[in-house]
């Protein structure tokens, strides 16, 4: 494993929020995930509801909270996102595709990364579709306040909901995939789509190798799987 990682040069990140657990944020489906707990805490109809458009519009107040937890309690990088970050200085990473919206390839120094569940950089009001930066509603998120518009709407950050369409440079990527050797699908169950059928459409182009505590349902695509702590794993690698 260790000789095909290092004799890689190209190599295609896929991650998910397992790479983000030793950080201090829970991942979603795992057993006391976040959708289990959010459920509970906000008297939510079914979990995923938090990234429902409907019930955002209905009450944005639980979205924001979990936007506090998730973003601004100064979750730190882990082991493998400050890997992952040395490997692209290396120039060693083709494209780092994450479905976590926490930020953290980015405050580890990676910069070949692409969000696609979109993020908090930009924000658009759900009443008048004004656009705002990141810098305009941070302390309202920050406090645990909604932020608002000038025309009294609320201003939804542009974290892609269940039912919104994946931003562009996602089927950018899609229809034109970077040139890789090596494929690493890190810290996530697979079962979210479309992103996932990326990371499997990228499993058929080149050897892959999948880390994951959990066993998925797609184990069987990859050409090496490990089911370990991903800190674990990366210092295993001799990091
Ligand atoms: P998921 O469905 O919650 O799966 C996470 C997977 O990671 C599980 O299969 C776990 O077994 C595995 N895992 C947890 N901890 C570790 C660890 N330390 N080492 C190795 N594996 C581990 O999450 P996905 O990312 O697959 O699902 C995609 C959703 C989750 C996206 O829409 C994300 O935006 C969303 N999410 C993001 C964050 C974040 O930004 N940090 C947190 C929670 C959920």
């Amino acid at each position: 494993m260790k000789e095909l990682i290092d004799s890689s040069k190209k190599i295609i990140v896929f991650s998910g929020a397992g790479i983000s657990t030793n950080s201090g944020i829970p991942d979603f489906r795992g057993e006391g995930g976040l959708y289990e707990r959010v459920q509970d805490k906000y008297d939510l109809p079914y979990g995923e509801a938090i990234f429902d458009l409907n019930y955002f519009d209905s009450n944005p107040h639980p979205f924001f909270d979990l936007s506090r937890e998730i973003v601004f309690h100064n979750a730190q990088p882990t082991l493998c996102h400050k890997w992952l970050a040395r490997l692209e200085e290396e120039g060693r990473i083709a494209k780092i595709i994450t479905q976590n919206i926490d930020r953290l390839h980015r405050k580890a120094g990676s910069q070949a990364v692409l969000e696609c569940h979109g993020g908090y950089d930009k924000g658009r009001c759900r009443s008048c579709g004004m656009e705002y930066d990141f810098e305009n509603y941070e302390k309202d998120i920050q406090h645990g306040r909604v932020p608002h518009c000038r025309c009294g709407g609320v201003v939804k950050p542009n974290v892609v909901f269940f039912g919104e369409s994946l931003p562009e440079e996602f089927f950018h990527v899609w229809e034109n995939p970077p040139r890789g050797d090596l494929l690493l699908v890190l810290g996530t169950s697979l079962n979210v789509r479309p992103a996932a059928d990326l990371a499997l459409k990228f499993t058929g182009l080149m050897p892959s190798i999948l880390v994951n505590l959990e066993v998925t349902d797609h184990d069987n695509r990859f050409t090496h799987v490990i089911h370990e702590d991903l800190d674990s794993f990366v210092k295993s690698l001799g990091n």
